[in-house]
């Protein structure tokens, strides 16, 4: 009577034991799937920042608009010493960046969603101004009314933003 039930018990225990590895290689499998549909969906892009452009443009952001998704890495490239990039005006609770001077490519994630304005320190009033539009354009009245303050400030190229800024949608 209780070497059947010893087992009955031992039985029990070991489909249980047997559901619980399948449940739980499931489960890894499951989450390694969705470590790598994290790790691939998040892009990583390159923003140029150049004293002459392709188009011979000086002092230029290449691409100058660049449209991503929430949590995609721009990889900031100076082509020497003499260019950053300083966000200006960016979306309600979103983090400002500021890449050194220091002639090395810089990374920045972008986790919230809108429109970042972004400048070169030293060649500003150059016209060497982006724009990086990071999902929907939810602040896309107050980017305009930033962008119309800065403008007062730059010299050469200032409709480069307003050509930048018609892509947003
Ligand atoms: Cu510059």
């Amino acid at each position: 009577m209780s070497l059947i039930c010893v087992r009955e018990r031992s039985l029990l225990e070991y489909g249980l034991n047997e559901n619980g590895e399948i449940y739980m290689k499931k489960f890894l499998v499951a989450i390694s799937l969705a470590f790598v549909a994290v790790l691939s969906n998040a892009a990583e892009y390159t923003v140029n920042l150049v004293t002459v452009g392709a188009g011979n443009e000086s002092m230029v952001f290449e691409p100058g608009y660049l449209k991503i998704s929430k949590g995609d890495t721009v990889i900031f490239a100076p082509s020497d010493i003499t260019h950053n990039a300083v966000s200006f005006s960016i979306p309600p609770n979103a983090k400002s960046f500021s890449t050194p001077l220091d002639g090395k490519p810089a990374k920045v994630t972008f986790d919230t969603e809108g429109i970042y304005l972004y400048k070169c320190v030293p060649h500003a009033i150059m016209g060497m101004l982006g724009v990086i539009q990071v999902g929907k354009p939810v602040n896309l009245k107050q980017t305009k009314a930033d962008w119309e303050k800065f403008k007062a400030t730059v010299v050469v190229n200032k409709e480069r933003v307003d050509e930048y800024l018609k892509n947003v949608k």
